[in-house]
């Protein structure tokens, strides 16, 4: 079967009108692999909608993902009726998903709009911050025992750093010994990269529902005003700390080179993207954070780069069974590239915090 029968062949079984005509790979996010498929409807007009393989030895429990979704989507489309959203279409047996031999698929509508990887138009990102702080507004009085842990300690750093001591330990593809380096620097810090972790669970940091994958390509922005519309993967909301989103975002958005550059010499926090973002989010989240959880803002930013310079490099030494790699050192480059950057944020954490305060003051006036 060709790989547009098998897209045709799932589309059917969620029950869409009309005639399957084509699909495009979006090559978007680092785990699920994501479709746009164009149909024509029985009026003969086109329309087009988002088919995504969600990857299940990330999600062990994909079911569990779309009960999270499903939940979360509701209780926003409540809050804030106006709001564009994504729709999960349903099977015959009023499933949200279809599970078949080939995989754990998903059905939801495309929402015309822009999206952004790396982004220095400030106001851009400003609104990205707005959106992830008002998201985690929205859900700030959501029960979180409604939520099942999609992926449990995703960021719980101590536990990543235990799984890279294991790994390295096992070697299982003889390449510890040729990122030494990476693996000396990383265990150097790692007391510091665990202090979100150990503040969380000196009951110094209160625990939240979070979004745990604040990239800014997850808020997708109007075409013609670059408005944000709305945030989208919401394959990791769960209980978190505020650090976990803010950090993410900032490790991503702020960075001056792309993720996965091989010129790690130039990545490092773009202290103006870093306020612009800063800005946004703290305009929705100010009046509620605690002093603890304003304060550790910019080591958050830290320990995410460094947690997922754990995560990128535990993956290469495994031989890259999570990450999608278009080429072996993939998962290598990231490392070294979140690695570049952490130790960056580390020089930088006086001018971050010094930017959070004078925020907070602005929001709280
Ligand atoms: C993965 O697939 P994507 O791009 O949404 C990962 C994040 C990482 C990110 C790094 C479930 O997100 O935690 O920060 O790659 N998601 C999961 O690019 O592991
Ligand atoms: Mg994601």
């Amino acid at each position: 079967m060709t790989q547009g029968d098998k897209l045709r062949q799932v589309c059917d079984l969620f029950l869409l009108p009309g005639e399957f005509l084509s699909y495009e790979e979006i090559k978007m996010g680092n785990v699920n692999r994501t479709y746009r498929v164009f149909y024509r409807l029985p009026d003969g007009t086109e329309k087009s909608y988002m088919l995504q393989a969600v990857n299940t030895y990330v999600f062990k429990n994909p079911e569990y993902v779309m009960e999270n979704i499903e939940h979360v989507t509701e209780y926003i489309k409540d809050k804030k009726p106006g709001q564009v959203s994504l729709h999960f279409h349903h099977t015959q047996d009023r499933k949200n998903f279809v599970m078949d031999e080939d995989g754990f698929w998903r059905l939801f509508n495309y929402i015309p709009s822009v999206t952004f990887n790396a982004c220095d138009d400030l106001s851009v990102v400003c609104s990205a911050g707005a959106a992830f702080g008002e998201f985690q507004m929205l859900l700030s009085d959501f029960d979180a025992a409604r939520l099942h842990d999609t992926i449990p300690d995703f960021h719980n750093t101590k536990k990543r750093y235990e799984k890279l001591e294991m790994d390295i330990a096992a070697d299982p593809c003889g390449l510890v010994a040729e990122v030494k380096e990476e693996i000396d620097w990383l265990m150097a810090v790692k007391e510091k990269a665990c202090a979100l972790t150990d503040l969380y669970e000196k009951g110094q940091l209160p625990l939240r529902v979070t979004h745990n994958d604040t990239k800014i390509n997850n808020v997708l922005f109007d075409r013609e005003d670059h408005q944000a519309l709305a945030v989208i993967d919401l394959d990791t909301v769960m209980p978190g700390l505020v650090g976990h989103d803010f950090g993410d975002a900032i490790r991503f958005a702020a960075n001056f080179v792309e993720e996965d550059s091989k010129d790690a010499e130039r990545a490092g926090v773009n202290m103006e993207v870093f306020t612009a973002f800063a800005d946004g989010f703290l305009c929705h989240t100010a009046n509620s954070l605690t002093e603890k959880e304003i304060e550790t803002l910019p080591l958050s930013c830290f320990v995410l780069a460094a947690e997922l310079a754990t995560r990128f490099l535990d993956d290469y030494i495994l031989g890259s069974p999570y990450f999608k790699i278009n080429y072996p050192e993939h998962n290598l480059v990231r490392a070294r590239c979140q690695i570049a950057l952490a130790k960056d944020m580390l020089k930088k954490e006086d001018q971050m915090l010094q930017a959070v305060v004078d925020r907070v003051k602005k929001y709280r006036a």
